[in-house]
Protein backbone atom coordinates (compact mmCIF):
# COMPACT_ATOMS: atom_id res chain seq x y z
CA UNK A 1 0.00 0.00 0.00
CA UNK A 2 0.85 3.43 0.28
CA UNK A 3 3.60 2.69 3.33
CA UNK A 4 6.37 4.37 1.22
CA UNK A 5 4.80 7.50 1.05
CA UNK A 6 6.29 10.48 3.04
CA UNK A 7 3.93 10.84 6.01
CA UNK A 8 1.67 14.25 6.13
CA UNK A 9 0.84 13.62 9.49
CA UNK A 10 2.60 12.61 12.45
CA UNK A 11 1.47 9.34 14.16
CA UNK A 12 -2.27 9.90 16.05
CA UNK A 13 -4.01 7.74 18.93
CA UNK A 14 -6.86 6.56 17.56
CA UNK A 15 -10.20 5.66 20.19
CA UNK A 16 -13.52 4.43 18.68
CA UNK A 17 -16.00 3.74 22.00
CA UNK A 18 -18.49 1.68 19.84
CA UNK A 19 -21.86 0.45 21.44
CA UNK A 20 -25.77 0.33 21.22
CA UNK A 21 -27.65 3.42 21.11
CA UNK A 22 -28.00 5.51 24.40
CA UNK A 23 -25.18 3.37 26.29
CA UNK A 24 -23.42 6.69 26.98
CA UNK A 25 -20.86 7.03 24.25
CA UNK A 26 -20.85 10.60 23.76
CA UNK A 27 -20.84 11.21 27.69
CA UNK A 28 -17.74 9.00 27.96
CA UNK A 29 -15.91 10.43 25.06
CA UNK A 30 -16.55 14.26 26.69
CA UNK A 31 -14.99 12.74 29.71
CA UNK A 32 -12.14 10.61 28.14
CA UNK A 33 -11.42 14.26 25.70
CA UNK A 34 -11.29 16.38 29.02
CA UNK A 35 -8.96 13.56 30.91
CA UNK A 36 -6.36 13.84 27.67
CA UNK A 37 -6.88 18.01 27.50
CA UNK A 38 -6.20 17.90 31.15
CA UNK A 39 -2.52 15.74 30.13
CA UNK A 40 -1.68 18.47 27.96
CA UNK A 41 -2.80 16.37 24.52
CA UNK A 42 -4.92 17.77 21.67
CA UNK A 43 -7.86 15.68 21.10
CA UNK A 44 -9.99 15.76 18.12
CA UNK A 45 -13.61 14.49 17.43
CA UNK A 46 -15.47 12.26 14.92
CA UNK A 47 -19.41 11.90 15.24
CA UNK A 48 -21.32 9.71 12.90
CA UNK A 49 -24.59 9.16 12.70
CA UNK A 50 -27.89 8.39 10.38
CA UNK A 51 -29.13 11.68 8.74
CA UNK A 52 -27.57 15.40 9.40
CA UNK A 53 -28.01 17.83 12.36
CA UNK A 54 -26.17 15.74 14.68
CA UNK A 55 -27.25 16.20 18.52
CA UNK A 56 -23.72 14.67 19.34
CA UNK A 57 -21.51 16.98 17.13
CA UNK A 58 -23.27 19.75 18.56
CA UNK A 59 -22.71 18.73 22.19
CA UNK A 60 -19.10 18.71 21.07
CA UNK A 61 -18.78 21.37 19.34
CA UNK A 62 -20.00 23.49 22.15
CA UNK A 63 -17.97 21.84 24.85
CA UNK A 64 -15.03 22.89 22.89
CA UNK A 65 -13.46 19.88 21.20
CA UNK A 66 -13.00 20.31 17.20
CA UNK A 67 -14.98 17.84 15.89
CA UNK A 68 -16.05 16.81 11.80
CA UNK A 69 -19.32 15.21 11.31
CA UNK A 70 -19.76 12.10 9.25
CA UNK A 71 -23.05 11.74 8.45
CA UNK A 72 -25.85 9.54 6.98
CA UNK A 73 -24.61 6.44 7.93
CA UNK A 74 -22.00 3.85 9.73
CA UNK A 75 -18.61 4.45 9.93
CA UNK A 76 -18.01 0.80 8.66
CA UNK A 77 -19.50 1.90 5.24
CA UNK A 78 -17.37 5.05 5.11
CA UNK A 79 -13.77 4.65 6.21
CA UNK A 80 -12.68 6.65 3.45
CA UNK A 81 -14.59 9.57 4.80
CA UNK A 82 -13.21 8.68 8.34
CA UNK A 83 -9.48 8.86 7.11
CA UNK A 84 -10.74 12.87 5.07
CA UNK A 85 -11.93 13.76 8.45
CA UNK A 86 -9.22 12.60 10.12
CA UNK A 87 -6.70 14.48 8.06
CA UNK A 88 -9.16 17.55 8.16
CA UNK A 89 -8.05 17.56 11.89
CA UNK A 90 -4.87 16.87 11.42
CA UNK A 91 -4.57 20.14 9.34
CA UNK A 92 -6.52 22.52 11.22
CA UNK A 93 -5.79 21.40 14.71
CA UNK A 94 -2.66 19.02 14.83
CA UNK A 95 -4.69 16.34 17.55
CA UNK A 96 -2.64 13.88 19.14
CA UNK A 97 -5.79 11.90 20.11
CA UNK A 98 -8.84 10.86 17.39
CA UNK A 99 -11.97 9.98 19.49
CA UNK A 100 -14.35 8.43 17.53
CA UNK A 101 -18.03 7.69 17.98
CA UNK A 102 -20.05 5.21 15.64
CA UNK A 103 -23.71 5.58 14.96
CA UNK A 104 -25.28 3.09 17.65
CA UNK A 105 -26.64 0.53 15.82
CA UNK A 106 -22.74 0.37 13.44
CA UNK A 107 -21.68 -3.39 13.90
CA UNK A 108 -18.62 -5.31 12.54
CA UNK A 109 -16.82 -2.12 13.06
CA UNK A 110 -13.29 -4.40 14.09
CA UNK A 111 -13.43 -5.89 10.22
CA UNK A 112 -14.41 -1.86 8.71
CA UNK A 113 -12.51 0.19 10.93
CA UNK A 114 -10.49 -0.95 13.13
CA UNK A 115 -8.58 -3.55 11.58
CA UNK A 116 -7.65 -1.38 8.06
CA UNK A 117 -6.62 1.61 10.49
CA UNK A 118 -3.99 -0.83 12.37
CA UNK A 119 -2.74 -3.08 9.48
CA UNK A 120 -3.06 -0.62 6.33
CA UNK A 121 -3.15 3.02 7.78
CA UNK A 122 -0.08 2.07 10.63
CA UNK A 123 1.41 4.99 9.60
CA UNK A 124 -0.79 7.40 10.27
CA UNK A 125 -2.80 5.67 13.29
CA UNK A 126 -2.27 3.38 16.69
CA UNK A 127 -5.05 2.31 17.43
CA UNK A 128 -6.76 1.60 20.91
CA UNK A 129 -8.44 -1.52 22.28
CA UNK A 130 -11.75 -1.24 21.08
CA UNK A 131 -14.59 -1.04 23.37
CA UNK A 132 -18.11 -1.25 23.17
CA UNK A 133 -20.30 0.51 25.97
CA UNK A 134 -23.37 -0.89 27.50
CA UNK A 135 -26.50 0.19 29.22
CA UNK A 136 -27.12 -2.40 32.30
CA UNK A 137 -30.99 -2.11 32.08
CA UNK A 138 -30.63 -2.67 28.15
CA UNK A 139 -28.23 -5.64 28.80
CA UNK A 140 -30.33 -7.06 30.95
CA UNK A 141 -33.54 -7.26 29.02
CA UNK A 142 -31.35 -7.93 26.39
CA UNK A 143 -29.60 -10.51 27.57
CA UNK A 144 -31.54 -12.14 30.06
CA UNK A 145 -33.76 -13.27 27.97
CA UNK A 146 -36.43 -12.57 30.63
CA UNK A 147 -36.93 -8.96 30.43
CA UNK A 148 -39.53 -6.74 28.17
CA UNK A 149 -39.06 -7.75 24.91
CA UNK A 150 -38.53 -4.05 23.51
CA UNK A 151 -36.85 -4.70 20.39
CA UNK A 152 -37.16 -7.43 18.26
CA UNK A 153 -35.24 -10.40 17.80
CA UNK A 154 -33.18 -8.77 15.01
CA UNK A 155 -32.28 -5.89 16.81
CA UNK A 156 -31.47 -7.96 19.65
CA UNK A 157 -28.90 -9.94 17.22
CA UNK A 158 -27.19 -6.51 16.35
CA UNK A 159 -27.17 -5.56 19.85
CA UNK A 160 -25.24 -8.80 20.62
CA UNK A 161 -22.73 -8.93 17.50
CA UNK A 162 -22.04 -5.25 18.72
CA UNK A 163 -20.38 -6.54 22.25
CA UNK A 164 -19.10 -9.88 20.61
CA UNK A 165 -16.35 -7.79 18.43
CA UNK A 166 -14.92 -5.69 21.33
CA UNK A 167 -12.01 -6.02 23.05
CA UNK A 168 -13.65 -4.75 26.14
CA UNK A 169 -16.90 -4.57 27.01
CA UNK A 170 -17.49 -1.90 29.49
CA UNK A 171 -20.83 -1.97 31.11
CA UNK A 172 -21.73 1.98 31.76
CA UNK A 173 -23.56 3.60 34.18
CA UNK A 174 -22.34 1.87 37.87
CA UNK A 175 -23.75 4.74 39.26
CA UNK A 176 -27.43 3.40 38.93
CA UNK A 177 -26.91 0.28 39.97
CA UNK A 178 -26.66 -1.84 43.28
CA UNK A 179 -23.70 -4.11 43.99
CA UNK A 180 -25.99 -7.50 43.48
CA UNK A 181 -27.43 -5.84 40.40
CA UNK A 182 -24.11 -5.44 38.87
CA UNK A 183 -22.89 -8.60 40.13
CA UNK A 184 -26.26 -9.80 37.64
CA UNK A 185 -25.23 -7.61 34.95
CA UNK A 186 -21.80 -8.55 35.17
CA UNK A 187 -22.14 -11.94 35.11
CA UNK A 188 -25.03 -11.68 31.97
CA UNK A 189 -22.34 -9.91 29.88
CA UNK A 190 -19.23 -12.70 30.93
CA UNK A 191 -21.37 -15.39 29.84
CA UNK A 192 -22.52 -13.75 26.39
CA UNK A 193 -19.18 -12.31 25.60
CA UNK A 194 -16.37 -14.53 26.72
CA UNK A 195 -13.41 -13.04 24.94
CA UNK A 196 -13.83 -9.74 26.03
CA UNK A 197 -12.27 -7.78 28.68
CA UNK A 198 -15.22 -6.84 31.02
CA UNK A 199 -15.15 -3.67 33.14
CA UNK A 200 -17.49 -1.17 35.01
CA UNK A 201 -17.49 2.24 34.64
CA UNK A 202 -20.04 5.39 35.03
CA UNK A 203 -19.38 8.07 32.41
CA UNK A 204 -21.35 10.36 34.57
CA UNK A 205 -19.40 9.95 37.61
CA UNK A 206 -16.19 8.73 36.67
CA UNK A 207 -16.15 5.80 39.04
CA UNK A 208 -13.68 3.03 37.31
CA UNK A 209 -12.78 5.72 34.79
CA UNK A 210 -8.98 5.51 35.78
CA UNK A 211 -9.01 1.78 35.27
CA UNK A 212 -11.43 2.76 31.74
CA UNK A 213 -8.68 5.04 30.69
CA UNK A 214 -5.81 2.86 31.18
CA UNK A 215 -6.81 0.10 29.30
CA UNK A 216 -7.63 2.65 26.69
CA UNK A 217 -4.18 3.91 26.29
CA UNK A 218 -2.15 0.74 27.23
CA UNK A 219 -0.48 -0.88 24.38
CA UNK A 220 -3.05 -4.17 24.27
CA UNK A 221 -3.70 -5.56 21.28
CA UNK A 222 -6.77 -3.98 19.48
CA UNK A 223 -9.38 -5.37 17.43
CA UNK A 224 -8.51 -9.19 18.39
CA UNK A 225 -12.30 -10.35 18.21
CA UNK A 226 -13.28 -9.25 14.74
CA UNK A 227 -16.32 -11.42 13.75
CA UNK A 228 -14.89 -14.12 11.32
CA UNK A 229 -16.03 -13.40 7.80
CA UNK A 230 -19.10 -15.93 7.70
CA UNK A 231 -20.33 -15.74 11.28
CA UNK A 232 -22.27 -12.25 10.40
CA UNK A 233 -25.53 -12.24 9.36
CA UNK A 234 -25.38 -9.09 7.45
CA UNK A 235 -29.26 -9.78 5.90
CA UNK A 236 -30.73 -10.01 9.89
CA UNK A 237 -28.44 -7.05 10.75
CA UNK A 238 -29.35 -4.59 7.52
CA UNK A 239 -33.18 -5.58 8.26
CA UNK A 240 -32.71 -4.50 12.19
CA UNK A 241 -31.01 -1.42 10.66
CA UNK A 242 -33.95 -0.77 8.63
CA UNK A 243 -36.10 -2.00 11.70
CA UNK A 244 -34.73 1.16 13.57
CA UNK A 245 -36.43 3.95 11.99
CA UNK A 246 -35.00 7.46 12.43
CA UNK A 247 -36.01 11.21 11.98
CA UNK A 248 -33.85 14.68 12.26
CA UNK A 249 -34.63 17.47 12.55
CA UNK A 250 -34.43 21.29 13.46
CA UNK A 251 -37.15 23.88 14.56
CA UNK A 252 -36.34 27.51 15.66
CA UNK A 253 -38.14 28.18 18.71
CA UNK A 254 -39.14 31.82 20.03
CA UNK A 255 -41.18 33.22 23.39
CA UNK A 256 -40.84 36.84 23.40
CA UNK A 257 -41.80 36.20 26.96
CA UNK A 258 -39.14 33.29 27.71
CA UNK A 259 -39.04 30.12 28.51
CA UNK A 260 -37.87 27.27 30.65
CA UNK A 261 -35.76 24.73 27.95
CA UNK A 262 -35.09 22.40 30.36
CA UNK A 263 -38.52 22.20 30.94
CA UNK A 264 -39.35 22.20 27.37
CA UNK A 265 -37.02 19.36 26.43
CA UNK A 266 -37.96 17.27 28.91
CA UNK A 267 -42.14 17.74 28.30
CA UNK A 268 -41.15 16.99 24.72
CA UNK A 269 -39.07 13.78 25.33
CA UNK A 270 -42.17 12.76 27.62
CA UNK A 271 -44.79 13.48 24.67
CA UNK A 272 -43.18 11.83 22.44
CA UNK A 273 -42.53 8.64 25.21
CA UNK A 274 -46.24 8.84 25.26
CA UNK A 275 -47.14 8.93 21.56
CA UNK A 276 -44.36 6.09 21.07
CA UNK A 277 -46.03 3.92 24.17
CA UNK A 278 -49.38 4.14 21.89
CA UNK A 279 -48.08 3.29 18.90
CA UNK A 280 -45.89 0.46 20.54
CA UNK A 281 -43.01 1.32 19.31
CA UNK A 282 -39.70 0.91 21.44
CA UNK A 283 -37.38 4.04 21.49
CA UNK A 284 -33.64 3.28 21.26
CA UNK A 285 -32.49 6.93 21.74
CA UNK A 286 -34.59 10.22 21.43
CA UNK A 287 -32.06 13.19 22.27
CA UNK A 288 -33.06 16.28 21.92
CA UNK A 289 -31.42 19.86 21.96
CA UNK A 290 -32.71 23.73 22.96
CA UNK A 291 -29.60 26.24 22.18
CA UNK A 292 -29.35 29.57 22.49
CA UNK A 293 -25.90 31.01 22.40
CA UNK A 294 -23.99 29.07 24.66
CA UNK A 295 -26.22 28.02 26.96
CA UNK A 296 -28.54 24.78 25.96
CA UNK A 297 -30.27 22.08 27.38
CA UNK A 298 -30.29 18.22 26.19
CA UNK A 299 -32.75 15.53 27.16
CA UNK A 300 -32.49 11.70 26.28
CA UNK A 301 -34.99 9.24 26.11
CA UNK A 302 -34.13 5.61 26.05
CA UNK A 303 -36.91 3.31 26.82
CA UNK A 304 -40.51 3.32 27.12
CA UNK A 305 -40.36 2.51 30.76
CA UNK A 306 -38.00 4.72 31.90
CA UNK A 307 -38.44 8.62 32.29
CA UNK A 308 -36.86 10.96 29.77
CA UNK A 309 -33.54 12.29 31.29
CA UNK A 310 -32.02 16.05 31.56
CA UNK A 311 -28.62 15.26 31.01
CA UNK A 312 -27.52 18.79 30.66
CA UNK A 313 -29.35 21.64 32.47
CA UNK A 314 -29.09 25.78 31.11
CA UNK A 315 -28.73 28.03 32.99
CA UNK A 316 -31.54 31.16 32.18
CA UNK A 317 -34.67 31.18 30.39
CA UNK A 318 -34.60 31.26 26.62
CA UNK A 319 -36.11 33.91 24.39
CA UNK A 320 -34.79 32.66 21.15
CA UNK A 321 -33.59 28.87 20.75
CA UNK A 322 -32.82 26.07 18.17
CA UNK A 323 -34.03 22.98 18.82
CA UNK A 324 -32.28 19.79 17.17
CA UNK A 325 -34.07 16.68 17.78
CA UNK A 326 -32.41 13.08 16.61
CA UNK A 327 -34.30 10.06 17.02
CA UNK A 328 -33.74 6.20 16.41
CA UNK A 329 -36.88 4.30 17.25
CA UNK A 330 -38.15 1.06 16.21
CA UNK A 331 -40.54 2.18 13.92
CA UNK A 332 -40.95 3.77 10.33
CA UNK A 333 -39.04 6.63 9.92
CA UNK A 334 -42.95 8.09 8.48
CA UNK A 335 -44.63 7.27 11.57
CA UNK A 336 -41.84 8.43 13.87
CA UNK A 337 -41.84 11.80 11.85
CA UNK A 338 -45.14 12.28 12.56
CA UNK A 339 -45.05 11.37 15.87
CA UNK A 340 -42.39 13.86 16.39
CA UNK A 341 -43.66 17.03 14.85
CA UNK A 342 -47.24 16.24 16.68
CA UNK A 343 -45.24 16.28 19.62
CA UNK A 344 -43.28 19.51 19.00
CA UNK A 345 -46.62 20.85 17.94
CA UNK A 346 -48.53 19.46 21.09
CA UNK A 347 -45.83 21.11 23.71
CA UNK A 348 -45.68 24.29 21.48
CA UNK A 349 -49.52 24.96 22.69
CA UNK A 350 -49.30 23.43 26.19
CA UNK A 351 -46.21 24.62 27.09
CA UNK A 352 -47.01 27.91 28.17
CA UNK A 353 -43.96 27.76 30.43
CA UNK A 354 -42.93 31.80 31.80
CA UNK A 355 -45.89 33.74 32.68
CA UNK A 356 -48.59 31.57 30.77
CA UNK A 357 -46.97 32.20 27.34
CA UNK A 358 -46.80 29.79 24.96
CA UNK A 359 -44.76 28.89 22.48
CA UNK A 360 -46.81 27.82 19.76
CA UNK A 361 -47.10 29.49 16.84
CA UNK A 362 -43.16 30.63 16.87
CA UNK A 363 -42.14 26.90 16.42
CA UNK A 364 -41.71 26.69 12.84
CA UNK A 365 -39.86 23.35 11.24
CA UNK A 366 -36.73 24.56 9.56
CA UNK A 367 -34.69 21.73 7.83
CA UNK A 368 -34.85 17.93 8.46
N1 LIG B 1 -26.64 7.55 35.25
C1 LIG B 1 -25.84 7.60 34.19
N2 LIG B 1 -26.31 8.05 33.02
C2 LIG B 1 -25.46 8.08 31.98
C3 LIG B 1 -24.12 7.65 32.08
N3 LIG B 1 -23.53 7.78 30.86
C4 LIG B 1 -24.48 8.28 30.05
N4 LIG B 1 -25.65 8.45 30.72
C5 LIG B 1 -26.91 8.98 30.18
O1 LIG B 1 -27.37 8.11 29.14
C6 LIG B 1 -28.00 8.87 28.10
C7 LIG B 1 -27.33 8.57 26.77
O2 LIG B 1 -25.98 9.00 26.83
P1 LIG B 1 -25.14 9.33 25.53
O3 LIG B 1 -23.76 9.62 25.98
O4 LIG B 1 -25.85 10.33 24.71
O5 LIG B 1 -25.19 7.90 24.80
P2 LIG B 1 -24.72 7.49 23.31
O6 LIG B 1 -25.96 7.40 22.49
O7 LIG B 1 -24.09 6.15 23.47
O8 LIG B 1 -23.77 8.53 22.84
C8 LIG B 1 -27.88 10.33 28.52
O9 LIG B 1 -29.09 10.69 29.14
C9 LIG B 1 -26.74 10.32 29.50
O10 LIG B 1 -26.83 11.34 30.45
C10 LIG B 1 -23.65 7.17 33.34
O11 LIG B 1 -22.52 6.76 33.55
N5 LIG B 1 -24.57 7.17 34.36
MG1 LIG C 1 -23.84 9.74 21.15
Amino acid sequence: MSMSVKQPHPNIRFVMLGGFLGAGKTTALLRLAQRYVDTGLRVGIVTNDQGEELVDTATFRTAGYATEEIPKGCFCRRLDELLAAAGRLQDGHRPDVLLAEPVGSGTNLVNTVIRPLKEVYADRFTVAPYVALLDPERALEALSGKGRAGFSAKVLYLYKMQQNEADVVAINKVDTLTPERLAEVKSLVEKNFPKAKVMAVSAKTGEGFDEFAAVLDSDAAAGVSAIEAGDLDAATVAEANEQLGWFNATWQITAPGGFDANVLCVDLAGAIQDALKDIAAEPAHVKMILRSGDDMAIANLLSSDRPPELSRRCNSAMINATLVVNCRVEAKSAVLREVVEESVRGISRTCGINSGRTVAQQATLVDE
